[in-house]
């Protein structure tokens, strides 16, 4: 199978942790598009999403789903999202698609993350998959430089990108991230800072893996 066949096998099955009748909390990304085509197929036994990005937003919408505002919404029975790695204990690299801090914001919300995943995204240590982290574009240059002392990564501005929020992206390189959550708490308190795609305190409740032998549910 191809990945996209196994992001989309895993983007149906992640129906099966809809909770009907509920408001649902949505990610982004490819492996998320293939779970918002699936949520259309019972659309009218949900109340509704909670999107984390505007392309979610528009694919759920152009579905004839009803898209609510989080600041309408105060708890989540269940968040969908994907992920870039993910280890064994749910703690995720997120952010390839550059919506890491809305992510955040619904998982937030949400009293169970449950990830989508092909395989190629499970890892032993995070930290092969470039790092991202949402920053105020004057702060760029001096978070960089903070994740050259502190922990030795090479981060580079991703070009041509601007967030949903009107941010930059910076992807720091040459990380090996053994203590995810201590990264993510030391690293949310540098000034500049808007997101940082570590989701350790947000980490995955369950994970639902593609494979060629199907859906596996790693934790
Ligand atoms: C999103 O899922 C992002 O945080 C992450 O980058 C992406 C994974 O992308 P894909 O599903 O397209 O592989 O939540």
């Amino acid at each position: 199978m191809t990945q996209d066949e196994l992001k989309a096998l895993v983007g149906r099955a992640a129906l099966d942790h809809v909770v009907l009748g509920s408001v649902v909390g949505v990610g982004t990304g490819s492996t998320v598009n293939h779970f918002i085509d699936a949520l259309a197929t019972i659309k009218d036994r949900i109340a509704g999403a909670v999107s984390s990005s505007v392309k979610s937003t528009e694919r759920l919408q152009a579905h004839g789903i009803t898209v609510l505002d989080a600041s309408t919404v105060e708890r989540l029975p269940v968040y969908i999202d994907g992920a870039d790695e993910i280890d064994g204990r749910g703690n995720m690299i997120k952010g390839g698609g550059a919506a890491l801090t809305r992510e955040k914001i619904v998982a937030d919300l949400a009293e169970r993350f449950v990830c989508i995943v092909d395989a190629s995204k499970r890892v032993e240590v995070l930290g092969a998959y470039p790092l991202p982290v949402e920053v105020i574009p004057m702060a760029a240059a001096q978070v960089a430089r903070r994740f050259a002392k502190a922990f030795g990564g090479r981060a580079e501005l991703r070009t041509g990108v601007v967030t949903d929020n009107g941010n930059q992206i910076l992807d720091v390189h040459g990380l090996r991230i053994t203590d995810p959550l201590g990264v993510e708490v030391e690293v949310n308190q540098w000034p500049g800072v808007v997101t940082v795609g570590i989701f350790a305190r947000h980490r995955a409740r369950i994970c639902l893996m593609g494979s060629a032998q199907g859906v596996s549910t790693l934790m």
